[in-house]
């Protein structure tokens, strides 16, 4: 049975993570390792919570001796926009806190999986069904402690035999946690947008086209790969993954079929579009398909059904 520790439970991803993990493992199993963010109140009430800044080694053991923890789930990073307001914090929770928790795995024998990001590629990489293995030189803060831990990631098992494995997450779809300053945010911004006030103003060009996905695939991902034979791995930092590649003017297109007054407007952001452009168009995840099975279920027109029924519902009930 595992034990696991979730570090940046309160994020977009790990406070849906975070119940998903509990509901498979059991929920004493599971420890949502918050910090600066405060999360849904759900959080506490389902499960152990511990305050946990990465990027200090001694609040990471005494954690990890507690639950006797054998997985960890690494969330904490800064995304690529802010990073770029930020580079030296993006940097120092990055890379120092992945150094802590590959240390502290390799001292007590846990497995980790740290998300990778399509911000792991720039413009030197072929941006059409962008390869698993190709180059990557990355413009941004971000882009460059996702490569940088990619690497370290897999000196981690070469040279430790520590179980680490990753996906290049695109951008991900959700409703639950928003997420914090990443280029991909107009893919959420857009349907609180259209259910609140049936317009958005979209920061990227119209025919700007980047990989996506909705939350239920990466959740699945994430635990999927993490579950798997490892003498399947011929990859492990980091799959390409991709559920779905789209434009702005497409994901309006989509919504107008469920709200047909809805108007985009654009108002490109200089940093936000040149960083999207840098990204891939579309990734080829052939090598998930085959080593682990990777097998997303949404593509564009249900991820836009099902965000538009569960914001409506949100904003019907005052939140
Ligand atoms: C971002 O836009 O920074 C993130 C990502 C694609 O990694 N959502």
């Amino acid at each position: 049975m595992k034990n696991i520790l979730v570090i940046g439970a309160a994020g977009q991803i790990g406070s849906e993570l975070t119940p998903e993990l509990r509901k498979r493992y059991g929920h004493t199993r599971v420890v949502a390792g918050i910090h600066k963010t405060i999360p849904p109140r759900e959080l506490f009430e389902s499960g152990p919570v511990e305050i946990i800044d990465v990027t200090d080694k001694e609040q990471l053991v005494p954690v990890i001796r507690k639950y006797k923890i054998d997985t960890i789930y690494n969330l904490a990073a800064l995304l690529s926009v802010v990073g770029e307001a930020n580079p030296l914090e993006a940097w120092r929770v990055g890379m120092n806190g992945l150094l802590n928790v590959l240390e502290v795995s390799r001292e007590y024998r846990c497995a980790v999986f740290t998300p990778s990001s399509i911000g792991a590629f720039g413009l030197s990489t072929p941006l059409d069904n962008t390869p698993q293995d190709t180059i990557q030189r990355p413009q941004t803060m971000y882009g460059i402690t996702k490569v940088a831990g990619e690497l370290l990631s897999d000196y981690y098992f070469k040279r430790f035999g520590v179980d680490t494995r990753s996906v290049r997450y695109p951008g991900i779809i959700s409703n639950v946690t928003p997420p914090g300053g990443g280029t991909t945010d107009y893919a959420v911004e857009i349907f609180y947008a259209a259910v609140k006030e049936k317009r958005f103003t979209c920061p990227l060009h119209p025919k700007t086209y980047l990989d996506m996905m909705y939350m239920p695939d990466a959740l699945e991902a994430a635990v999927q790969l993490m579950e798997v034979d490892p003498s399947r791995l011929k990859h492990r930092n980091a799959f390409n993954v991709t559920a779905m590649s789209f434009c702005p003017e497409m994901i309006a297109a989509e919504i107008r079929r469920h709200i047909p007054d809805f108007e985009i407007h654009y108002q490109i952001d200089p940093i936000k579009q040149s960083i999207a452009e840098s990204w891939p168009n579309k990734m080829d995840d052939s090598c998930a398909r085959e080593e682990w099975d990777w097998d997303p279920k949404y593509d564009l027109p249900k991820v836009t059904e099902d965000m538009l029924r569960v914001i409506k519902k949100k904003v019907k009930g005052g939140e």
